[in-house]
């Protein structure tokens, strides 16, 4: 079959979406999981070990020809690495790599894979290299989480900025997207929480159980799943090791170690308080659960009375009155699991923030460093119910879609037709309405969210009204009938229905003040700065200083902050605009199964991926299409050393000079820039490269006669 052991896409001849599936298919029984479409990679998950990461490996793809060797990631790595240093190609020397696909998909692992040949690439000093390489294990442990798509799904985005000084590693940063926190609290079937407790509860010494206060995993009602068999409990316990080697690499100091098991023991206990109600009117803690109250509130290094106030009521001040108001079971309950949640979502983001100070290159301000990121994302995600994190989920990949397509599609055919390039246009699917049925200000249905989540006795039926009042009818809306708060929304990747019970307490994210100080005045020093108002979050893609991920409710403190979606549309438009400035490079990741199985390759399945990512386009775009595109100035400017002339004029006439000088075919003159195939680039470094060499052979040769002349 034609095409089929290709490992470029865009070369085959006959193009369909069968020829596509057959081809990716028949590499994949081949185990070859890597193919290009031009310049961009698509990976598909071989869910088991494949030697193609070996050392050897990692040499070869050393500042190689892409076209040498078969399709790698390693050669991704490479490309942004070497464009970083110009290398390659004029353009922007920031550089981008976006990782995407649906959750299983091989983000994570993928982003391992670059970080570690990247760091290759540079030889960066080793204590450097090691530390950032630290970063995701330790990540991994408190952000990941298994799911039922997923064994090691990533409850948080993010997007890792590797910081260069000409060839050298310098320093790192990382942002952080959005941690699905209500995971510590609560766990659909068939999941986990976040992968730190079992590591800590498996690995952690019998003594220091003892003196953390920890008990078996099943005794813990906020822990779902159990360690099944010894096996696992290895698994855990050496994962644990790794986290603490990691924290110890890193450069967290002891005490910081120990507060932090201190505090997740401190929520384990808390999960474990029930209440019934009192004589009069309020709750208090059960008989059975009087014990976890005490421990958790030695745990968190704060009263026990002071804990049971803050679940069991709510203080408040009106017109200078402080009034209390007691809460009901429900409310109790809610009290708990916030505290959980907020408790856990400092721990994290004090991580990030943590790791960014100790990655922080040590160089003076005003030296410009220039920049590798990586994004890893959660995967699109459709689950039995999905909640309000899986509507931020599915909008960060809708959005991520966008730029690829905008990439990809819009701003290349724009330029054919500004340029006056004979060209038929490839449509493909465009997914900005979906993006604007979320994003549109005032009537999107996050504006419409935080409308709703303004108004304190709002419900979450009351704001699925308002959805399906305003977007009744629209192509990419859906009403559901019935009494439960349900709408369907039909993303680019798929129909997902969404239950918005839920939705306006999350995105109000509000802890008490109360809870607030009761933390501020923890004896656990940790804690006390987690929850100081001062507390410094540099570094966190939200804009932390003003501390947004929970806003502070009550009238102690009358400053509402912004809510969750509005942080987290802010947070996706930095991140958009980064990526916008920088040279992007693509990895597509595909999902062969839905059952994690090595060798098997779903047809169906990979076809739907395929198609929802525009992979069909692509590789059309790709075949015919131009693209790089360089303006004329740009490419004499590089290239005029191939007619040994610096002083060329940087105008279309040198361009046709040099490029009369060489062989290329496949090219296109506009009114402004050229227009060239993705593989001349690699085309034009092999020449560079070969004039290089020549001139080292004709100095070595000059310096020689020198020698025997004199
Ligand atoms: V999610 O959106 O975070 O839920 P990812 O990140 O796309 O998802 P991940 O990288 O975690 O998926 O990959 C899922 C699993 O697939 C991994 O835990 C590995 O078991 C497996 N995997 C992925 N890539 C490779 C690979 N190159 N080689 C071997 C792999 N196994
Ligand atoms: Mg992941």
């Amino acid at each position: 079959m034609e095409g089929a052991l290709q490992d470029d896409l865009a070369t085959l001849s006959e193009l369909n979406e069968e020829t596509l599936l057959r081809s990716l298919s028949h590499r994949f029984s081949r185990n070859q999981i890597y193919t290009y479409i031009g310049d961009i990679l698509v990976a598909l998950n071989p869910f088991k070990y494949l030697p193609l990461y070996e050392k050897e490996v990692s040499e070869q793809y050393k500042w190689h020809e892409k076209s040498a060797l078969p399709p790698h990631i390693f050669a991704v790595a490479d490309r942004a690495y070497q464009s970083m240093l110009g290398r390659l190609a004029a353009g922007p020397k920031n550089q981008c790599i976006v990782i995407s696909g649906e959750s299983g998909a091989g983000k994570t692992e993928s982003t391992k894979l670059l970080l570690r040949q990247i760091m290759e690439l540079c030889k960066a000093n080793s204590q450097l290299e090691q530390q950032i390489l630290q970063v995701n294990p330790l990540l991994e442990a408190f952000g990941n989480a298994q799911t039922v798509m997923n064994d090691n799904s990533s409850r948080f985005g993010k997007y890792i900025q590797l910081r260069f000084f000409h060839t050298s590693v310098k320093g790192a940063k990382i942002n952080e997207y959005l941690l699905e926190k209500s995971r510590v609290v609560h766990q659909d079937e068939g999941e986990r929480n976040f992968h730190i407790f079992y590591c800590m509860l498996a690995g952690i010494s019998k003594e220091d159980k003892e003196i953390y206060g920890l008990l078996d995993p099943l005794q813990y009602r906020y822990l779902s799943g159990r360690y099944n068999s010894d096996d696992m409990l290895t698994h855990w316990s050496t994962k644990y090791r790794e986290v603490c080697n990691a924290m110890d690499m890193v450069g967290f100091e002891e005490q910081e170690k120990v507060d932090m098991l201190t505090i997740l023991a401190g929520i384990l206990s808390l999960g474990n308080i029930a209440f019934e109600p009192t004589d009069s009117d309020g709750m208090k803690v059960t008989e059975m659960s009087v014990g976890w109250l005490k421990a958790a509130a030695g745990q968190f290094g704060v009263k026990e009375e002071e804990l049971l106030k803050s679940l069991t009521c709510t203080m408040s001040v009106t017109r200078g009155e402080a009034i209390q108001r007691l809460h009901n079971q429900q409310q109790a309950e809610d009290a708990r699991d916030s505290i959980a949640k907020v408790a856990y979502g400092r721990i994290f983001g004090w991580i990030v923030s943590k790791v960014n100070e100790l990655l922080a290159p040590k160089v003076d301000p005003d030296v410009e460093l220039s920049e590798i990121g990586i994004l890893d994302i959660f995967g699109f995600e459709n689950f039995a119910v999905n909640r309000f994190e899986q509507l931020c989920i599915n909008l960060a990949n809708e959005q991520l879609q966008f730029f690829f397509n905008h990439h990809i599609f819009l701003m290349e055919q724009k330029e054919y037709k500004e340029e006056g390039i004979e060209w038929e246009v490839i449509s493909f699917k465009d997914n900005k309405p979906i993006l604007d049925l979320f994003l549109t200000k005032p009537i999107g249905i996050l504006s419409l969210l935080d409308e709703q989540s303004a108004f304190p006795q709002a419900t979450n039926r009351d704001f699925v009204d308002k959805l399906n009042n305003k977007f009744k009818g629209t192509p990419h809306y859906e009403v559901v009938q019935g009494f439960n708060p349900l709408f369907t929304v039909i993303h680019y990747a798929g129909k997902v229905q969404y239950n918005a019970g839920g939705f306006l307490e999350k995105n109000r994210d509000t802890i008490p003040a109360s809870i607030r100080g009761m933390f501020i005045n923890s004896v656990t020093p940790l804690l006390s700065v987690l929850f100081a108002a001062t507390i410094s979050r540099t570094g966190t893609l939200m804009p932390r200083k003003a501390k947004m991920m929970e806003s502070v409710d009550d009238n102690f403190n009358s400053t509402r902050k912004q809510s969750v979606a509005a942080q987290f549309k802010h947070s996706l438009g930095v991140l958009m605009e980064k990526m916008f400035a920088a040279s992007p490079h693509f990895i597509r990741c595909v999902k062969p199964n839905s059952s994690k199985l090595p060798d098997l390759l779903d047809d169906k399945l990979v076809m739907a991926q395929l198609r929802y990512n525009g992979l069909l386009e692509t590789v059309r775009i790709r075949r015919d299409g131009f693209s790089w595109r360089p303006s004329f100035a740009e490419f004499a400017e590089r290239y005029n050393i191939l007619l040994l002339n610096p002083d060329l004029p940087l105008n279309k006439e040198s361009c046709m000079s040099i490029l009369n000088s060489t062989e290329f075919k496949g090219w296109k003159c506009g009114s402004s820039r050229l227009f060239f195939k993705y593989w001349h680039q690699e085309e034009l470094a092999r020449l560079l490269e070969r004039l290089g060499r020549a001139t080292i052979i004709l100095q070595k040769n000059y310096r020689s006669v020198r020698c025997r002349r004199r």
